[in-house]
């Protein structure tokens, strides 16, 4: 129901390993007991890629492995984090004041950012102080949204701290924005699934409004998540949000071309919406209106007639102010079929999806030729991975989440499953480094799982 905030569950915490395991590293961390407990599940974005920032609905379903967060609320007005993975340092601050240092994407940032936007929403200017230990099994910087895992833990964890509750809808759009913060200029699914899963089904996201619908998916075939071990830190490059920008200019662009009032327009969407034309016919207006060769940013400001200095200032991010070539066209391009590719995904489940794994495959498949080929955010590791799932029987293989790095995802007959993981283990992950992440975080078949919720012990 959309007006719903997340469940709470009553556990018994001694029936749930990890659940014990934290309550128990909480206790030697911090001397006291938890209050509370929060999850937010990472997820495995089926089809849709790099098209929610661009206005565009897209299809993931929620995995397994999650971010729980042991919450204490305290007196002070003290934040302390902790972390169960000796990697993640722990970090201490006022609650009064949460600076976000977004040239170095630590990953107490990424908590704070969650915080802070339960704190601006509420416009609170004086939090109480928590103790907080986190537990994370989602491999990091790998496409399965561990970033916005904790975003959004952290959110729910702020929101129950002050008693407060909100729908799953407003949640998801508060850690959207919120985790804006970090520096990059994502589009809203990993928090709209995060928040808004529900187990045994794979979602429809749209967006503006935020909608999240049910997709059954075959009950034949499994997804298979394959990690390629290149791990892509997304605020800590640029590529993520040349590639926002680049679809901000293409949008731009078009609307001129076609005499829209172009200034105001942010998001490829925009432009079909306000032409009420179909995705097929933008993408032969794309073709008439964008040429394939690089722009310079000379060229972008002739186009637009504005200086460079108003393209620095008011149109790109501050970390994409010194790009030298925009791929417009291209990205454009990608952009509209991977939207028509989204809608006939959701159309064959509908229709007969037992049927159709032949077909969704191919549509997977078109998908990962489009991010390799006009969006350029696979890698060679990516696509050695998805050629040898192809090969060892799976109809369909992309790339998941950002890309440039992390995961694949294919569709597999169940009755292959089995001899599919033995073989992709055999040809892809006996070299030493690939064996060096853990096997868990490797190569695992995944269902659609819930979304957040809070647990209270029983
Ligand atoms: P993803 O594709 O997983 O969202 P990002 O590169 O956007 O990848 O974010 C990964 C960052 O999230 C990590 O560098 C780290 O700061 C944070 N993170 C991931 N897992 C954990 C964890 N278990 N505990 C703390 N922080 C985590
Ligand atoms: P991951 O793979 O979690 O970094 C990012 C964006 C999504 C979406 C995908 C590409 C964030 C938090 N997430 O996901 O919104 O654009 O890339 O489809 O920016």
């Amino acid at each position: 129901m959309e007006t719903e905030g997340p469940a709470t569950r009553r556990v018994q915490v001694s029936e749930h390993p990890r659940l014990l395991k934290l309550k128990e590293v909480f206790k030697s961390k911090f001397g006291s007991l938890p209050k509370f407990y929060v999850r937010a599940p990472g997820r495995v974005n089926i089809i849709g890629e790099h098209i929610d920032y661009c206005g565009y609905s897209v299809l993931p379903m929620a995995i397994e492995q999650d971010m729980l967060i042991a919450v204490e609320p305290v007196k002070t007005h003290t934040l302390q984090l902790a972390n169960t993975n000796p990697l993640y340092s722990d970090f201490s601050t006022s609650a009064n004041n949460t600076e976000i240092d977004k040239t170095k994407p630590l990953w107490h940032n990424y908590f704070l950012c969650g915080f802070k936007g339960i704190q601006e929403h509420f416009g609170l200017s004086n939090l109480p102080g928590m103790n907080c230990l986190v537990d994370g099994n989602i491999p990091p910087s790998s496409g399965l949204s561990s970033s916005s895992a904790l975003v959004c833990c952290a959110g729910l964890a702020t929101l129950t701290v002050l008693g407060m509750s909100l729908s799953k809808m407003k949640l998801a759009e508060i850690c959207t924005k919120s985790e804006h913060y970090i520096g990059t200029e994502g589009g809203g699914m990993d928090q709209s699934i995060s928040f808004l899963a529900e187990e045994g089904t794979a979602k429809l996201i749209e967006f503006s409004p935020l909608r999240a619908t049910d997709v059954k998916l075959p009950s034949e075939a499994v997804f298979v998540i394959a990690n390629s071990c290149v791990e892509m830190n997304k605020a800590a490059t640029s590529h993520f949000n040349i590639r926002v920008m680049e679809c901000r200019l293409a949008a731009k662009l078009l609307a001129k071309y076609k005499g829209l009032q172009w200034d105001k327009v942010l998001r490829l969407e925009e432009v079909q919406a306000k032409l009420g034309v179909s995705l097929e016919e933008m993408l032969l207006i794309t073709e008439d209106a964008l040429h394939t060769e690089p722009y310079s940013p000379e060229e972008v400001c002739r186009c637009l007639g504005i200086s460079l200095q108003e393209l620095r200032t008011q149109i790109l991010s501050p970390n994409t102010q010194d790009v030298l070539i925009f791929k417009l066209c291209q990205r454009a391009k990608h952009v509209y079929s991977e939207a028509a590719r989204v809608l006939q995904f959701k159309k064959m489940c509908e229709e007969a999806p037992d049927d159709m794994v032949p077909l969704l495959g191919e549509l997977m498949n078109q998908s990962h030729a489009s991010c390799r080929d006009m969006y350029e955010c696979s890698c060679p590791e990516l696509d050695q991975l998805v050629d040898i799932c192809r090969k060892f029987g799976a109809p369909g293989s992309r790339l998941t989440g950002a890309g440039w790095g992390g995961c694949t995802v294919s569709i597999v007959p169940a009755d292959k499953l089995p001899s599919f993981l033995a073989n992709v283990h055999e040809a892809y992950y006996q070299q030493s480094a690939r064996s060096l992440v853990p096997e868990e975080q490797r190569l695992f078949a995944t269902k659609p799982g819930g979304g957040a919720l809070v647990f209270l012990e029983a």
